[in-house]
């Protein structure tokens, strides 16, 4: 029997069914608190510069979608940002890379800690990114497609100025494309590696490859997935992109081709990789250590590949 890398996500015919994210309150301008007290009646939080921080590892890619977006649109000041070791051990992502194995400001040393204190009965995975309020040290949220939204919608007063506008004011394409992107690619990725059925596998990469024929030819002649502009789409296909060949390709058998063999896609996540918020959020280092030494049912000798050459990324 093929054991499963998380069990309670395994359905019988093998196929991977990511958990729900439990914890999904809003940071929002609609929200009728005052500033320093917790959700209002409709689980909105009271949007606050200096408040907020945002827990991430950097191999994430679910992560690294709200590390980007934070950056291009200047929130640094306005939310704070805490980082995990890319390596979790039994009691999951740990602070080891801040001193004394604590994060500075809301002094745990797991990040289960506030996820318990949020909800004593969560049995769940303990998923990064999370959003947890430094006055409380609760969790406000772990839905991340939310919270890049969010970042861009609700977080508009304290935006750098002239911020690209990554969210539409008509949302009908973008919508569609990140379902699409989202369903065959982000997590289609991972419905590969953790598939526990030879049919559930092959359906997946089927979805993945025919998904990713679909945006190469989309990319011949416009330079962002929505055409002339920048907007979430490109950062959540981005993510999934940088981490293809260093990990997906061979750790979660993505294996049809390469990212550098297809022509556009590669050239257009080079693109974006030359911007800072892109380029200089990727840790391959993080991104290698996490992936291949903590699936132990995946690659049990926990040993990191040494490819690919990073500095093709750089050309
Ligand atoms: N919140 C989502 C997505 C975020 C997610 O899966 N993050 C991963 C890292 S890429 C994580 O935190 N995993 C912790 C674990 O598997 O215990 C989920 O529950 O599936």
């Amino acid at each position: 029997m093929t054991r499963a890398p998380f069990a309670k996500e395994s359905s019988s015919t093998g196929e991977w069914k990511r958990q729900a994210n439990r914890f999904t309150g809003r940071i929002s301008t609609a929200s009728k608190s005052a500033p320093g007290e917790g959700p209002d009646a409709d689980g909105l939080w009271p949007v606050e510069p200096g408040r907020y921080r945002l827990i991430v590892s950097l191999a994430c890619p679910w992560a690294h979608r709200s590390v980007i977006v934070r950056k291009l649109l200047g929130l640094e000041d306005a939310i704070s940002l805490a980082i995990v070791d890319p390596i979790r051990d039994e009691r999951g992502w740990r602070f080891t890379l801040d001193p004394d194995g604590k994060d500075p400001v809301l002094g745990i040393g797991y990040l289960s800690e506030a996820y318990l204190a949020t909800d004593p009965q969560y049995d769940g995975r303990v998923t990064v990114p999370a959003i947890v309020d430094t006055v409380t040290g609760l969790v406000v949220t772990n839905d991340y497609p939310q919270i890049t939204l969010d970042l861009s919608t609700e977080w508009r007063a304290y935006h750098r100025n002239h911020a690209p506008q990554l969210v539409p004011a008509d949302r009908t394409e973008l919508d569609q494309l990140i379902a699409e992107i989202y369903a065959d690619v982000n997590n289609g990725v991972y419905r590969c590696g953790f598939a526990t059925s030879q049919e559930a596998y092959e359906a997946a990469y089927d979805a993945l490859f025919a998904r990713l024929d679909e945006l190469e030819i989309r990319l011949m002649d416009r330079e962002y997935l929505l055409g002339d502009s920048l907007t979430e789409a490109d950062i959540r296909l981005f993510t999934t992109l940088v981490r293809f060949d260093a990990v997906y390709h061979g750790h979660f058998k993505c294996n049809r081709q390469k990212l550098t063999e297809f022509p556009n896609l590669w050239a257009y996540a080079r693109r974006l990789y030359r911007r800072p918020a892109f380029g200089e959020t990727v840790d391959f280092d993080q991104i290698k250590r996490h992936y291949y030494v903590t699936h132990d049912t995946i690659n049990p000798t926990g040993i990191v590949p040494k490819g690919p050459d990073p500095r093709a990324w750089e050309s």
